[in-house]
């Protein structure tokens, strides 16, 4: 790991936005590439977990982790924009399943499809499946991206597949999220839905598609 994972972590618990975005920012490994600069904050918003299990921290200082790294994913795709593939005209939309405050994930999930060239709307946290079909039939994406952290919220996520994946322009779902890290998903899913249990396998997915001619109606 090109970054010391411990002291991003305080960092990130210290809210210490400038010095953790400096961080990445002058490590050029980091800096270059999205996929090691969000595995590192992965690995400190785990470990941010695991201090929290061992109630080292309090929820509290999970909170401001949170907000810190939201800021540093923020900063590190406004810095990186001018980088950005040219529009490939294909549409990706992210969301998690109701009840699952998880987000952070899916967020770089997001701004990765964006380097790549997609247009992407991302729904963030806690998406009621009534909505997320809403605005899937009227924007047409070609892939819904669906994030899944917590078990119990794992029931749920077949009928966000099902009916996601039954719309009239069949988006492609793909289902990922610590769950489908951890877990086999695919007794809620459906044959179609892609399982990504890891940024590599995301990136090997997105680079597949670059010479794919679908694009959405
Ligand atoms: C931050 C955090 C929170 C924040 C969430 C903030 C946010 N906006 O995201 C808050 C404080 C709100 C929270 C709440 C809760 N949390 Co919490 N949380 C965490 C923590 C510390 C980090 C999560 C995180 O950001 N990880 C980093 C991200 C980047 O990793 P990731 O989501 O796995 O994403 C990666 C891949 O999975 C993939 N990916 C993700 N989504 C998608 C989607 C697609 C389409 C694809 C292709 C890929 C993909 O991309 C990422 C790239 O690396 C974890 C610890 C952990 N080990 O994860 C606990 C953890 C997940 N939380 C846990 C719990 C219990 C809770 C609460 C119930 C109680 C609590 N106070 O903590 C509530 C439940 C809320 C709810 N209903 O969802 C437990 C879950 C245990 C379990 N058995 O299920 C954990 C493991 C903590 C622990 N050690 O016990 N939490």
């Amino acid at each position: 790991m090109p970054v010391d994972i411990k002291q991003l972590t305080d960092l990130l618990l210290e809210g210490n936005e400038d010095k953790a975005w400096e961080l990445i920012e002058t490590e050029s490994e980091l800096f270059d590439s999205s996929h090691l600069a969000f595995e590192v904050l992965t690995h400190a918003m785990q470990l941010v977990g695991k201090l929290w299990e061992e109630n080292e921290i309090t929820v509290a200082d999970e909170h401001l982790a949170t907000t810190t790294c939201d800021y540093v994913l923020s900063r590190y795709a406004y810095a990186k924009k001018k980088w950005k593939q040219p529009s490939n005209g294909k549409r990706a939309l992210f969301l998690c399943i109701d009840q699952e405050q998880h987000y952070l994930g899916l967020k770089m999930i997001s701004l990765l499809f964006e380097e790549y060239g997609w247009d992407t709307r991302l729904l963030g946290a806690n998406l009621p499946l009534e909505y997320a079909v809403d605005t899937a039939s009227k924007w047409q994406p070609l892939v819904v991206g669906i994030s899944v952290a917590i078990l119990y919220n794992a029931d749920q996520l077949s009928k966000y597949v099902t009916e996601l994946g039954n719309l009239s322009n069949q988006p492609e779902v793909l289902v990922g999220g610590r769950l489908a890290s951890m877990y086999d998903l695919s007794k809620y899913c459906s044959t179609n839905t892609v399982l990504v249990p890891d940024l590599k396998e995301i990136k090997l997915w997105l680079e597949e598609q670059k010479g794919d001619g679908r694009d959405h109606g």
